[in-house]
């Protein structure tokens, strides 16, 4: 397939899932709106329409909490009852201080948004300048009570470093990141309930087991008790992780922000405000370097330890970007290292999510080991704002001919590159656009 009718078959993929505002993040496994998911559909989108990757974000945002918080999945309403579990009922929002009076979860994900806003704003500027600068200027506000958000209730002792209450919020649900604090959540008195991801597999070991699907629950339980109320959750919730990749994102997206804030003539005070939660993410990304393993580690809170794994989330200094040259050059040198892309018998130099290295590494499960698309556009990104252009370039070809050869996937077997998870995947589609449109001469 050529360059151009792979874009064609990217740009069907997100057509069959356009819901009119929104996109569903995959056909059936995830029916609904998933806010990183959303991020990355629009920057695939803007190369499609600019118009639609705008309302992508604007749909999303008008969801957003009254904390600021922008939630993890906005419900379809028009979704039949059980096409995704937890379903809206679960989550018990609509009761919740500051909820919006549209059915969404409790949780959030990664902040991914403001660089999603800067490619939509950067594609719409070449089209019709007005426009982009209305889209831009009615965003912004959005994003910084977003970015408020996590700095201050997910971050209150101003570690730089920003706090999960769920494997959720970071996008890597199964990931071996978390399996020691879900070990210490007790699970004997959650209610009854049926998962549905498991219908939409064709084989179920490459979906969470059922013990870690139990702690999923619990913790939602928690949560619901909890009001959401994040002070409460800083000390009575069971799981409370300083994440090290979405503080990196996190890091990034300040940055790009800042940007913006500038464009939009923001308040200084804001563009400070901005700049210095960039800074004090860097230091606390930087008090979580094991340079004996040349990562970055997350912290549990309740354990009061950093948690010792191998995977793509050690990347973290790499993706915030602006570290010494030092902590720079041994993440270069580990991504190509038998720990990640260096593996014997990949089938393309992709990072694993889980390094083959790493005793929970599982080729076929989710988040322990598979690669996925999105993540490499993130590492892609991230190189290139590191100055590592040529690395960046071989990452980006390969990231194409993975999709090229075994289609629009969720994830991917490393060795074997089998297509796993969910097929025709949003946000693959999406990543894939934004590459194509990179290579493109009239750019
Ligand atoms: C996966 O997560 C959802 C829960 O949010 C699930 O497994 O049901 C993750 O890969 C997450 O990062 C992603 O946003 C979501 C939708 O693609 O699926």
């Amino acid at each position: 397939m050529n360059d151009a009718d792979l874009a064609d078959a990217a740009k069907k993929v997100l057509r069959d899932n356009d819901l009119g505002t929104f996109t569903k993040a995959a056909p059936e496994l995830y029916p609904h709106q998933w806010s990183w998911d959303s991020a990355f559909i629009a920057m695939g989108l803007a190369h499609v329409d600019v118009r639609r990757a705008a309302l992508e974000l604007e749909s999303l945002f008008d969801a957003q909490w009254q904390t600021g918080m922008v939630p993890h999945i906005v419900f379809d309403p028009d979704a039949p009852e059980d096409a995704y579990f937890p379903g809206a009922e679960w989550w018990e929002t609509p009761t919740a201080v500051g909820a919006p009076d549209v059915p969404t979860s409790g949780l959030c994900q990664p902040p991914v948004h403001a660089v999603a806003a800067w490619h939509v704003w950067d594609e719409g500027r070449r089209q019709d300048g007005a426009w982009a600068e209305a889209f831009i200027g009615g965003l912004y506000p959005k994003l910084f009570a977003w970015h408020r958000y996590l700095a201050t209730l997910r971050d209150p002792d101003g570690t730089g470093l920003v706090t999960i209450y769920h494997p959720w919020e970071s996008g890597t649900d199964n990931s071996p990141r978390w399996d020691a604090a879900l070990d210490a959540v007790t699970v004997d008195d959650i209610p009854h309930y049926e998962r549905r991801d498991l219908t939409h597999v064709t084989d179920t070991s490459q979906r969470p087991t059922g013990d870690e699907y139990d702690r999923y629950i619990k913790l939602v339980v928690s949560l619901r008790a909890l009001g959401y109320d994040d002070r409460r959750a800083a000390t009575e919730h069971p799981f409370r992780i300083q994440d090290g990749l979405l503080s990196a994102l996190f890091v990034a997206a300040n940055e790009v922000l800042a940007d913006i804030a500038e464009t939009v003539g923001a308040p200084e005070e804001e563009r400070a405000a901005l700049r210095s939660w960039a800074a004090r993410g860097r230091d606390g990304l930087a008090r979580q370097w094991e340079s004996r393993l040349g990562l970055t580690l997350d912290y549990d809170l309740v354990a009061d330890r950093p948690v010792t794994v191998r995977t793509v989330a050690g990347f973290a200094p790499l993706i915030a970007g602006g570290v010494e040259p030092r902590v720079q050059s041994a993440q270069l040198e580990l991504l190509d290292s038998t720990w990640f892309c260096g593996a014997e018998g990949l089938r393309w130099p992709l990072p694993p999510s889980t390094s083959p290295t790493d005793p929970a590494f599982q080729p076929r499960t989710y988040w322990r080991g598979p690669v996925w698309p999105f993540f490499n556009w993130i590492m892609w990104w991230s190189l290139r704002r590191a100055g590592e252009h040529t690395r960046a370039e071989q990452l980006r070809r390969d990231g194409i001919e993975q999709i090229r050869q075994e289609g629009f996937s969720e994830y991917f077997e490393p060795f074997t590159g089998q297509p796993l998870g969910s097929s025709n995947q949003s946000w693959t589609a999406a990543v894939l656009l934004d590459w194509l449109a990179f290579a493109d001469p009239q750019r």
